[in-house]
C-alpha cells in the first residue's frame, strides 16, 4: 500500500504525546468536517475509543448540506454538529462534556482530528478565549499544548493523518483543505478529480461554470480558468492556478453547501469508472 507523502515529524510526535497523556484525561473530543464525516475521521480514533469515552464534533455545519447532515447525525452516536466560526452548537458540546467532569477538579480533555478541521477553534470556543492559534491551512498546530479556563483543561493537538493511507484517500481531504494539494499531484489534478466527482454525483450547481454533459473535466477546468482570469501568454490557461482558485472557492463554501458522503453509500471516491480514482503518483 503506498504511504502518504505528507506525514511530517510533528504528526508522529503529536500522536506519541497524545498516547502518553491519554490515561490522565476524562474524555476525548474528535473533530471531523461535516462535509465528509467518514473521510475526515481521525485515523487514531478507533484505538482511542477503546480506552476513553469520545465525543465527536462535526465542524463546518454552516457549509454542509443540511439534509445530508441530518442523516449523519442520526447515524453517528455521541456526535454534535457545530458552526465553530459563529460558536453555534458549542453549548450542546459543553453540556455533553460536563458529564465527564469529576467532582474534585476541572475536566481534562484533548481535541484530536485530522488537519484543518477546526480543533483549535473549538478549543478556543470551549474555554471562552482566543488562546490557540487558528489558521486556514493544514498543519497550523505543530505540537500538543494545553489551555485552561472555564472549568476545563484542554490539550490542543496537531492534525494527524494516516501515514499508511492510499493517496486517493487524501483526494477528498485536499478538496476540503485538510491535506495539501501537492499530496495528490497538485491543484490541477485535485480540481480535475473534483470536477469528475461533482459530475458523477450530479452536483452541477457546485461548478463555477455551466455543466456540459460528457465534456472532459480538463476542458471544464480550462473554462473555469478563463472565467476566473487565470490566463498566461498566448491566451492559454494556467491550469494549476485555475485549480487552486476552484478548490479555494469550493472549500470555503463560496460555491454552495455540500456533503460529499452519505451514510451507507459507497466510499466517496468509488465513483464510477476505474480511471476516476487514478490520481497522479
Ligand atoms: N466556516 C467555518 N469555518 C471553520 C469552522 N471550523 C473551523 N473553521 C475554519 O477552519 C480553519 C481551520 O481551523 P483550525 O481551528 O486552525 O483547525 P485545526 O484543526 O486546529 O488545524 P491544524 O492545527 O492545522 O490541524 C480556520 O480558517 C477556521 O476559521 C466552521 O465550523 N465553519
Ligand atoms: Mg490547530
Amino acid at each position: 500500500m503506498p504511504r502518504s507523502v505528507w506525514y511530517p515529524g510533528h504528526m508522529a510526535k503529536g500522536k506519541r504525546v497524545i498516547h502518553e497523556i491519554i490515561s490522565k484525561l476524562d474524555v476525548i473530543v474528535e473533530v471531523r468536517d461535516a462535509r465528509a464525516p467518514a473521510s475526515t475521521s481521525s485515523p487514531m480514533i478507533k484505538g482511542i475509543a477503546k480506552v476513553k469515552p469520545v465525543i465527536h464534533v462535526l465542524s463546518h455545519k454552516d457549509l454542509a448540506d443540511p439534509e445530508k447532515l441530518k442523516l449523519w447525525l442520526k447515524e453517528l452516536k455521541f456526535t454534535y454538529a457545530a458552526d465553530l466560526r459563529n460558536k453555534s452548537g458549542i453549548s450542546f458540546i459543553r453540556a455533553a462534556l460536563t458529564k465527564f467532569r469529576p467532582e474534585h477538579r476541572e475536566l481534562r480533555l484533548a481535541v484530536v482530528g485530522i488537519p484543518n478541521v477546526g480543533k483549535s477553534l473549538l478549543l478556543n470556543a470551549l474555554i471562552n478565549k482566543s488562546s490557540a492559534v487558528v489558521g486556514n491551512l493544514p498543519g497550523v498546530t505543530k505540537s500538543v499544548n494545553f489551555y485552561k479556563n472555564a472549568g476545563m483543561l484542554i490539550f490542543d493537538s496537531p492534525g494527524i493523518l494516516d501515514p499508511h493511507a492510499e493517496k486517493n484517500a487524501h483526494l477528498i481531504l485536499s478538496w476540503l483543505g485538510c491535506a495539501k494539494a501537492e499530496v495528490v499531484g497538485g491543484f490541477e489534478n485535485a480540481a480535475v478529480m473534483l470536477i469528475k466527482f461533482l459530475a458523477h454525483k450530479k452536483l452541477y450547481a457546485l461548478l463555477p461554470v455551466e455543466y456540459i454533459p460528457d465534456e472532459l473535466p480538463e476542458l471544464t477546468l480550462e473554462r473555469i480558468g478563463r472565467k476566473t482570469g487565470c490566463l498566461i501568454s498566448g491566451g492559454r490557461v494556467n491550469t494549476e492556478l485555475a485549480g487552486q482558485k476552484f478548490i479555494d472557492s469550493f472549500s470555503s463554501g463560496r460555491l454552495g453547501t455540500v456533503c460529499l458522503e452519505v451514510p451507507g453509500e459507497e466510499p466517496a471516491l468509488k465513483f464510477g469508472d476505474d480511471e476516476a480514482v487514478d490520481v497522479v503518483r
